[in-house]
C-alpha cells in the first residue's frame, strides 16, 4: 500500500512529508493505521544530527496511538479495529530480560530495532523508487500507517482520544513512571526535578500522585514556572536568579537535600547538580534525560560514599503491554492530567513548526493528527 510519511532524508534537515511504500504485515507483525502521534524531544535529537545512532532516511515519531487495520499470522493478542499505543520499549513476557521481573528493557528485539529494521531484519517502508526507509525505535508514528510487531503494540480502550493518548506512548509514562517504578517515591518525600517540559512535568504529576509533600521545580525558563504549579509544583527555582551555588540552595530549600531529584533536561552539568542535592545517606536521584553525544557524568565518589544514589530509567520502567493500558484508564478516570500539555494540534503538513516550537520552548506537546 502507499502511505504519508514526513521522512528525515539526512541529518539536520526539515522533514519531507510524501507519499511512500509500506508492505503488509509479515508473521507477528501487525499494521495500524496512525490517528495521532507526539513530537518528542527524542524525535529532534535524530532529526537533527545529534544522535550518533541515527540512521537515514528513516520515518521518525514513536509517541502515537491507533487503530489495527491488519493482522500477520501468528498474531494473537490483536485484531483489526483494536486501538493501540506502539512500544519503543517492547515486552515479549519471554526473553531473559522480560522474566527477570528486575528491568522493562525487553531484549526479543533489541538488535534489529536500533538497525531501523523489522525482526526479519528488512524494512516494511520505501520510497517510491524503491529505497529502503529505515524504521525509528520500532515506531515511525510519522506515517499514517506503519507496520510494528505484535510485541511492539498496547492494546488500550476504545473510548480514549487519540491525540491525548498517543503522549502515554512516551512522555507521560516516561515521567509518571520515573516516580512511581524506578525511584518508587514514599507518602511525604522531598522531591526536585530539574527541566519542566515534556518529561519533566510528568514527573511532578507523578510526584503529587505518589504523595510527595515538597516538590520544587528548576528551569532556565520563568515561562515554565505556571504549568508546573497546575500539576502539583510547590517551589519554583531558576538557577539564573540563585546569588552562589545551586545545589547548596536547592539543599537548603529541602532542609538538608531531597529524597528524590530527577534530571528531566539530558545536560550533564545538572546530572551532577541532582545527584548533589539528594539528601546525605538516603537521597536517590534518577537520570531521565538522553545527553550529548560522547557527553559523560561525574561527580566525587564520596557523594556515592555517603549514602547517594544514582540511578536511570528508560521508558520510566514500564513494561508497556502491562502498564500502559492501565495508564490511559488513570487519564480517562480523571486520576492523571494530560490535555493542558497538549499545547499544539498540527496536520502532517505542518510537523516542522512543531520542532521550531520545541526549540523555541513554546510547546510542551505539540500533536500531529492525521
Ligand atoms: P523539553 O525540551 O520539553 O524540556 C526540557 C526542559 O529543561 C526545558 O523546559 C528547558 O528550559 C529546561 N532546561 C534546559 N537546560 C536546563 C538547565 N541547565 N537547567 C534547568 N533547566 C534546563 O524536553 P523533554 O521532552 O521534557 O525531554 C527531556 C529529556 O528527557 C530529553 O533529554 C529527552 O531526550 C529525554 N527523554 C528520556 C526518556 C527516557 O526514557 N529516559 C524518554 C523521553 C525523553
Ligand atoms: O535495551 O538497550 C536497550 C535500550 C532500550 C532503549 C531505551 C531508550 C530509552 C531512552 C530514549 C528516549 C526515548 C524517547
Ligand atoms: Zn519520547
Ligand atoms: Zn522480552
Amino acid at each position: 500500500m502507499r502511505t504519508r510519511a514526513a521522512v528525515a532524508l539526512e541529518a539536520g534537515k526539515p522533514l519531507e512529508v510524501m507519499e511512500v511504500n509500506l508492505e503488509g504485515p509479515k508473521a507477528g507483525e501487525v499494521l495500524v493505521e496512525i490517528k495521532a502521534t507526539g513530537l518528542c524531544h527524542t524525535d529532534e535529537f535524530t532529526r537533527s544530527g545529534d544522535d550518533p545512532e541515527g540512521i537515514f532516511p528513516a520515518i521518525l515519531g514513536h509517541e502515537g496511538a491507533g487503530v489495527v487495520l491488519e493482522v500477520g499470522e501468528g498474531v494473537k493478542s490483536l485484531k483489526p479495529g483494536d486501538h493501540v499505543i506502539p512500544l519503543y520499549t517492547p515486552e515479549c513476557r519471554e526473553c531473559e530480560y522480560c522474566l527477570s521481573g528486575k528491568t522493562n528493557l525487553c531484549q526479543a528485539i533489541r538488535v534489529t530495532q536500533g538497525q531501523g529494521l523489522m525482526p526479519d531484519g528488512t524494512t516494511r517502508f520505501s520510497m517510491l523508487d524503491g529505497t529502503p526507509i529505515y524504521h525509528y525505535m520500532g515506531c515511525s508514528t510519522f506515517a499514517n500507517h506503519t507496520v510494528l510487531p505484535e510485541i511492539a503494540l498496547a492494546k488500550v480502550r476504545e473510548d480514549a482520544p487519540f491525540d491525548k493518548i498517543c503522549y502515554i506512548g512516551c512522555g507521560v509514562t516516561t515521567g509518571i513512571g520515573a516516580v512511581i517504578n524506578t525511584a518508587k517515591v514514599e507518602l511525604g518525600s522531598r522531591a526536585v526535578v530539574f527541566g519542566l517540559g515534556g518529561i519533566g512535568l510528568n514527573v511532578i504529576q507523578g510526584l503529587r500522585l505518589a504523595g510527595a509533600d515538597q516538590i520544587v521545580g528548576v528551569d532556565l525558563n520563568d515561562d515554565k514556572e505556571e504549568m508546573a504549579r497546575h500539576f502539583g509544583l510547590t517551589d519554583f527555582v531558576n538557577p539564573k536568579k540563585v546569588e552562589g551555588d545551586i545545589v547548596a540552595h536547592l539543599v537548603e530549600l529541602t532542609k538538608g537535600g531531597a529524597d528524590y531529584t530527577f534530571d528531566a533536561t539530558g545536560n550533564t552539568t545538572v546530572m551532577r547538580q541532582a545527584l548533589e542535592c539528594a539528601h546525605k545517606g538516603w537521597g536517590t536521584s534518577i537520570i531521565i534525560g538522553v545527553a550529548k553525544a560522547g557527553a559523560e557524568i561525574s561527580t566525587r565518589p564520596f557523594q556515592l560514599v555517603t549514602g547517594r544514589n544514582w540511578r536511570g530509567t528508560a521508558f520510566g520502567g514500564a513494561k508497556g503491554r502491562t502498564d500502559v493500558p492501565k495508564i490511559v484508564d488513570w487519564y480517562m478516570n480523571g486520576k492523571i492530567e494530560i490535555d493542558p500539555m497538549i499545547t499544539h494540534t498540527l496536520t502532517l503538513d505542518e510537523i516542522n513548526h512543531g520542532f521550531e516550537l520545541m526549540h523555541q520552548g513554546k510547546s510542551i506537546r505539540a500533536v500531529v493528527v492525521y
